[in-house]
């Protein structure tokens, strides 16, 4: 935690950046028909077009354009046969030339595994570093010292100290004490196990003792997984990323599964609400602002700042009729589903909001923030304000956002947010169209109570076969893959067949925009679900948060598996991320697999240069957790896997 005492500031970090513009003329970029092609090539979002389009024509660069200069990608790197781990390489692995080890004498299995391992407990440190910081919030709130933080959710609370053994019996704030207090013990605890691994059918944490991967600890895990990278320790690739899987394990079932529980706890658990989507959601007549990183600790302060009768107040007198807060990626995920508040987007919309030219101030906190944001910020009034000591950012202006000070921060953001709206320059402003309506906020708790207090109505629409299975689809967007493509015919071909989706962070928001998230999309769906849908008066696809809440999957997943009596892996379930990018997405895709959820990929990890690697990940685990990895970055032929998969599940339940 940083020094809350200090009085919060703002300050430019470094310089000024220089403008991102391209070189137009080099790039062919006068040439409308060029342009044309590019932008049907990068996106399917209606809204995005128009702005590529338009960033095209200005010149303005973008994540597209940053990824035609990267290529061709280092062949070595792409498939995971480089190594710069220690000064007596880098090493390359290069068949062809006798070149078959490192200087220290790994071969191709060792690098390629070693390679994934250190992406795997990176994504599972961002995930459990995020959760920690919500369990501490928890703390100074039950020490009584968490100034503007309140339990919201006191039954949650209560029920997830009952896990822990504590009384209940008392002052909530007690209990919030006692319970982070247990939780924050976790991460490094001594007594062999993590607690929330219990919440695991009992088949499926019998699977986990058998295999060894069962984690101690969430820390313990991460700190052991960075120890066996080292040069000299780990040194058979198949026992590199068995540690992989309990890793994972200690981010979903431990992590991740702590930031969801207590962000619900603090802020509320989400139940079923309606809002807007797309780039369409900026107002030409307000302040507007966009939230965009993961954690919900500063973004709700920062919400609550804006209502304030002050900052109207302030907004009106610089001629805006409002304040419009915006949500990105997680933070908006996280927003939306507790507060409605509307989403301009995914993961590749996040310069392009800036591109809108009505952007006062887009305030970040960490994690699949484009460290270039400064650089297209420049070419605008848009102030690019980052708040946390892990992520400050050249070129943005910082505001040390704690706990302990986020009152006073959240208003001295939102302060300078609502000045800037005098600096924006009308003829640069370009909103592209209207929002689309969605509706989001499908906790676990939310979809059970939509059942009527049981998840049996679900169970048994599975059982009778009105619902072939259910999917995860979850992670990031790509410039391997056409943005939202993945992601929004994946989840069209899955229902078309009957298949319930349940989504989260990036590509929840990709089928927001698509027009998924809506009961009305129903009519895409197959007549089994489709009766479903229209019976609960749910979408076909379920909004379940950001990419922490890939943990209420787990729990969904635990509590059907606990009606039925069986193991995850028996489930007619899969889990996809059919254009992740990040190496939480390695950590979630691994905790899917190790609770017994087959996964499909699109983009192929960094590893096909050891077919071994590649032979244990997608078939040798079946031997182990009873699922496995596909890569398949074709969605039409994902969702012909997912669909063989769920009648094979079937099958073998017997229904
Ligand atoms: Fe080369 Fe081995 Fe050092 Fe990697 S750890 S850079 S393979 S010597
Ligand atoms: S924001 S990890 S791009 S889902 Fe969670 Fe989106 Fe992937 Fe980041």
């Amino acid at each position: 935690m940083s020094d809350g005492t200090k009085k919060p500031t703002l300050h430019l970090v470094g310089e000024k950046m220089e403008t991102c513009e391209l070189d137009r003329a080099k790039m062919s970029l006068m040439n409308p028909k060029v342009i044309h092609e590019k932008v049907e090539e990068r996106t399917i979002d209606e809204m995005a077009k128009k702005v590529i389009e338009h960033c095209l024509q200005e010149g303005i660069e973008t994540i597209w354009d940053r990824s035609e200069m990267q290529e061709p990608h280092c062949k070595w790197c792409s498939t995971g046969l480089s190594c710069s781990r220690c000064t007596m390489g880098p090493c390359r692995i290069i068949p062809e030339r006798h070149r078959d080890r490192g200087v220290c004498g790994a071969d191709a299995d060792l690098i390629v595994a070693r390679n994934l391992l250190d992406t795997l407990a990176t994504g599972a440190a961002s995930h459990s570093d995020h959760g920690r910081e919500i369990v501490e919030t928890l703390l100074l709130v039950g020490k009584g010292e968490g100034a503007g933080y309140r339990i919201t959710d006191s039954k949650k609370l209560c029920a997830i100290a009952e896990e822990y053994n504590i009384p209940t019996d008392r002052e909530v704030n007690e209990v919030a004490h006692d319970l982070a207090l247990a939780l924050l013990e976790e991460f490094g605890t001594i007594k062999g196990e993590l607690g929330l691994c219990k919440r695991a059918p009992d088949a499926t944490y019998a699977i986990w003792k058998e295999a060894g991967i069962l984690p101690r600890g969430i820390d313990r895990e991460i700190v052991e997984a960075m120890h066996r990278v080292h040069m000299g320790v780990g040194a058979h690739y198949g026992n590199m990323l068995l540690h992989g899987l309990r890793t994972a394990l200690a981010d979903g079932w431990g992590g991740s599964m702590m930031g969801t529980d207590v962000s619900d706890i603090l802020f509320g658990t989400p139940t079923p609400c309606e809002s807007l989507m797309n780039l369409g959601v900026f107002r030409e007549d307000q302040v507007n602002i966009t939230l965009h990183g993961h954690n919900p600790m500063l973004s709700e302060m920062i919400v609550t700042a804006a209502e304030g009768e002050k900052m109207l107040a302030l907004a009106k007198k610089y001629g805006a009729t409002g304040i419009n807060l915006i949500g990105l990626c997680c933070t908006g995920n996280e927003l939306l589903m507790r507060r409605g508040i509307p989403m301009a987007g995914n993961h590749f919309n996040q310069e392009l909001v800036i591109a809108t030219g009505a952007l006062e101030a887009m305030i970040v906190d960490y994690q699949c923030i484009f460290p270039s944001l400064p650089r297209t910020a420049s070419c605008f009034h848009t102030k690019i304000i980052s708040t946390s000591p892990k992520a400050i950012i050249p070129g943005s202006y910082y505001v040390e956002f704690s706990p302990e000070n986020a009152t006073e921060a959240a208003e001295v953001i939102v302060r300078t947010a609502v000045e800037n709206f005098r600096n924006r320059d009308p003829a640069k402003v370009f909103i592209p169209g209207k929002p689309v309506a969605v509706n989001a906020g499908f906790s676990v708790e939310a979809i059970t109570a939509a059942l009527g207090g049981t998840l049996q109505p679900l169970v048994d629409a599975i059982a009778s076969g009105k619902i072939r299975g259910a999917v995860g689809i979850v992670g990031c967007n790509n410039p391997k893959i056409k943005h939202d493509f993945g992601h929004v015919t994946l989840a069209k071909e899955l229902i078309k067949h009957d298949i319930l989706c349940v989504e989260t962070g990036c590509a929840a928001v990709a089928s927001g925009k698509a027009g998924l998230l809506t009961p009305d999309a129903a009519f895409l769906a197959g007549d089994g679900l489709k009766a479903i849908c229209k019976a609960v008066g749910i979408p076909p696809v379920l909004h379940m948060g950001s990419c922490v809440d890939c943990s209420r999957i787990l729990v969904l997943l635990a509590n059907i598996a606990n009606i039925l009596g069986v193991g995850i892996h028996q489930l007619p379930v899969a889990g996809a991320a059919p254009e992740w990018y990040s190496q939480k997405a390695v950590a979630i895709g691994s905790y899917f697999v190790a609770s017994g959820v087959y996964t499909v990929l699109g983009p192929m990890p960094n590893i096909s240069g050891s077919p071994a690697v590649v032979d244990l990940l997608t078939n040798g685990l079946e031997d182990v957790v009873h699922a496995r990895f596909a890569v398949e970055p074709d969605p039409v032929k994902a969702a012909d896997l997912i669909i063989a998969h769920i009648e094979e599940k079937r099958k073998a339940l017997g229904i």
